[in-house]
């Protein structure tokens, strides 16, 4: 029987035969339709999105797989949540689970799974009980203020996340770090069509009382705000107000003091109001073109809302303090310039303030140093992102991609070859594609992307997006996977609808068109002087406490990492902490672009099976030993296959697998015997294995049958 005809597919893409693209989707689509959403490539789990809550979670499921071992029951990440916890406790091996996949393929809820999991089996007791509560709280938090709805994605992460869960000897939680990365902060001040801003400011209007409403000086409608897509207000399916109660219940359960959570608000409204300060066209006496701040009450009530001086912020949004070695120079902002002077504000102190909410959470749950922890991290990252138009965030998202990619190929060569190692069997080279080569084009510290794209920022004298692309064209011109304009004639047409401003990197993934507008200003990241010396002087704690900088006393003229380099070395932070513990993959697919159950588009599955690399995965895995097993387990399932084993076999496990094999006449080239299991070389022999077994079985329920009538 061929692997397919099993309606439900079969549970391992390792056993899939013969193994092609092909092959690979029909068997998760006949799987997805069979609710069967998740899938093995040996301990990685493949994951397709339902958009429909099975039955398949919940304190009884927790129960069943944490008795059991990985292939035991049916794939699920329970099992893998599971392997990984035991083996933390257990064996003392610090854990990573890397979560990946495009937006809306499930890897938020994948990671609450895990959490969820690993929650309910590590230590009891009260004090336990407060710290996993903590733990668990932070995700409506991190969610109201990082998340949105997109189109995508009615529940989109807009930030990168990993969070370290850290365990005493015994794999009892003792608490946690969390790392955010890149919060895409232009969504504070616009956002497409069809989406909207962070739900926070959604919840905030839905769920607060009037009594709160009118102390943040605050309207209910949405549509009163510039910064809020007013069409979109509500999203199927979402109570904003009763999440609103759940964030606040959350921050308190985390140890937010009341005092906290209400500047919180206030600066979350600041931030609303901001986009309401209307600002327009003035000349100044000598007719050069100004701006100032039309009348009403708005930028009133925001000198009132956070303590400081209104007249001084309509200074700093209108006009530019440039100061040089002898002097100070102020230069009047045009409407433009001063509009941008405002998003720019509201963006920075969202920013700011979703990095404050990340350290307050990570000050409650934060473990002391003394202690020898054993670790677990879970990371919740955007996955790689090809849009219409991509920008330096789609950059730096792909590029983060391309690194977890370069882990996963390097860690699962790694692990095949210390397990050969251990068990002591010859190892063979196996043959994939390196992306090295990729990721050094954009983080080469002298000649990359992004050194490129730093040394334009910081170079004095007339530097544009197009003077940064001009560089890279002639620097890459011969690299095999970037392209220009340029050199790629053939191609005209297709840059011709993105005009001249674009280049291409082939990744691992597939081909991305980026735009270079706007990659000089988005990393250079800066903010006037002027403003952050405002906010600076506001007497609101919290917000005075997220522009230090403004302080004069701490002025220093050396400038902040750029965006690039910030990100850049977060990631290599991420990447060294992720090459010190064992990886445990979950892979995330999404089955159609409409958010709905029982679609299975098998163009979209195509597309993301290739760049997450599936069939490569399989093959590698199967490029050495398909299928291990300790000798032990293999026995106890096949051993009913000889007449020398079966039914008693008293002679030790290795010899007993041993006879098996030869009793089924199994080449010899085909298995390997290690110290601890048996190793097979091709799915053909494992897939034989089953098949036998499943014969057996029928034989031996139609032989009890037949014995049962006898005696009846
Ligand atoms: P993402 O994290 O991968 O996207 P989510 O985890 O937010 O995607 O999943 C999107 C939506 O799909 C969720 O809000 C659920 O409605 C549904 N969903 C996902 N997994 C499951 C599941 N196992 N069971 C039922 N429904 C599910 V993004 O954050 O946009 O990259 O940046
Ligand atoms: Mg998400």
């Amino acid at each position: 029987m061929p692997l397919l005809d099993n309606p439900v597919g079969v549970e391992d893409l390792i056993l899939l035969e013969p193994l092609t693209q092909e092959s690979l989707l029909k068997n998760l689509q006949l799987r997805f339709e069979s609710k069967e959403i998740y899938t093995y490539i040996g301990s990685v789990v493949v994951s397709v999105n339902p958009y429909q809550q099975l039955p398949i979670y919940g304190p009884e499921f927790i129960n069943k797989y944490r008795d059991c071992t990985f292939f035991e029951l049916k794939p699920h990440i329970y099992a893998l949540a599971n392997v990984a916890y035991q083996s933390l406790r257990d064996q003392d091996r610090d854990q990573c689970i890397l979560i990946t996949g495009e937006s809306g393929a499930g890897k938020t809820e994948a990671s609450k799974l895990v959490m969820s999991y690993v929650a309910a089996v590590c230590g009891k007791g009260e004090q336990v009980n407060s710290v996993k509560e903590q733990l668990l709280q932070s995700n409506p938090v991190l969610e109201a203020f990082g998340n949105a709805k997109t189109i995508r994605n009615n529940n989109s992460s807009r930030f990168g996340k990993y969070m370290d869960i850290e365990f005493d000897f015994k794999g009892v939680p003792l608490g946690g770090v969390v790392t955010n990365y890149l919060l895409e902060k232009s969504r504070v001040v616009k956002q497409l069509k069809g989406e909207r801003n962070f739900h926070i400011f959604h919840q905030l209007l839905a769920g607060a009382d009037t009594q709160l409403l009118k102390a943040l000086k605050l309207e209910r409608d949405p549509s009163s705000y510039a910064y809020l897509n007013a069409d979109v207000s509500e999203v199927g399916g979402m109570d904003d107000a009763s999440n609103f109660r759940t964030v606040q219940n959350a921050m308190a359960v985390i140890g937010f003091s009341e005092e906290e959570i209400r500047q919180v608000l206030e600066v979350t409204a600041l931030v609303l109001k901001l986009g309401n300060v209307e600002l327009a066209s003035e000349f100044q006496a000598n007719g050069v073109s100004a701006s100032g701040i039309r009348e009403g009450p708005g930028i009133q009530e925001i000198g009132e809302l956070v303590g400081l001086n209104s007249k001084e912020l309509e200074r700093a949004l209108c006009a530019r303090t440039m100061e040089t070695a002898k002097e100070k120079v102020v230069t009047a902002l045009n409407v433009i310039q001063a509009q941008y002077a405002r998003d720019a504000l509201a963006k920075n102190i969202y920013n700011r303030l979703f990095n404050w909410i990340v350290n307050r959470i990570n000050e409650s749950i934060k473990v002391g140093t003394g202690e020898k922890k054993k670790v677990m991290g879970v990371l919740d990252i955007y996955g790689f992102e090809i849009l219409q138009d991509n920008s330096f965030e789609q950059f730096v998202i792909n590029y983060c991609n391309e690194k977890l990619q370069q882990v996963f190929i390097e860690i699962t060569l790694k692990e095949e070859q210390e397990e050969y190692a251990r068990e002591g069997i010859p190892w063979r080279k196996v043959d994939y594609f390196d992306n090295g080569i990729i990721c050094n084009l954009i983080e080469h510290n002298q000649r990359g992307i992004l050194a490129m794209l730093d040394e334009e920022c910081l170079r004095p004298g007339v530097v544009s997006d197009s003077t940064f692309l001009a560089k890279l064209n002639q620097l890459f011109s011969k690299h095999d996977h970037y392209e220009s304009k340029v050199t790629q004639n053939a191609q005209r047409q297709y840059d011709h609808t993105m005009g001249l401003s674009c280049f291409r990197i082939s990744h691992y993934a597939g081909k991305v068109t980026y735009n270079v507008a706007s990659f000089i200003d988005k990393n250079n990241d800066l903010l006037f002087r002027d403003l952050s010396q405002v906010m600076w002087k506001a007497q609101h704690t919290l917000l005075r406490s997220l522009f230090p900088e403004g302080d004069p006393k701490q002025a220093s003229l050396k400038r902040p990492p750029t965006a690039g380099a910030q990100f850049k070395s977060s990631v290599a932070i991420l990447m060294k902490n992720l090459y010190a513990k064992n990886p445990n993959y979950i892979r995330c697919i999404k089955p159609n672009e409409n958010q709905q159950r029982g679609q299975f588009s098998w163009e979209l599955v195509a597309t993301q099976s290739q760049y997450l690399g599936l069939l490569e995965n399989v093959r590698v895995r199967r490029a050495g030993y398909a299928y291990r097993q300790v000798y032990g387990l293999f026995l106890e399932r096949y051993r009913m296959l000889s007449r020398s084993t079966w039914p008693s076999w008293k002679e030790g496990d290795r010899a007993g697998v041993k006879k098996v094999l030869e009793d089924l006449a199994v080449a010899s080239e085909e298995v390997a015997f290690g110290k601890t299991k048996i190793f097979i070389r091709s799915p053909r022999t494992l897939f034989f294995l089953e098949e036998q077994r499943r014969l057996k079985i029928q034989q031996l329920a139609t032989l009890i049958q037949k014995t049962y009538r006898g005696w009846r």
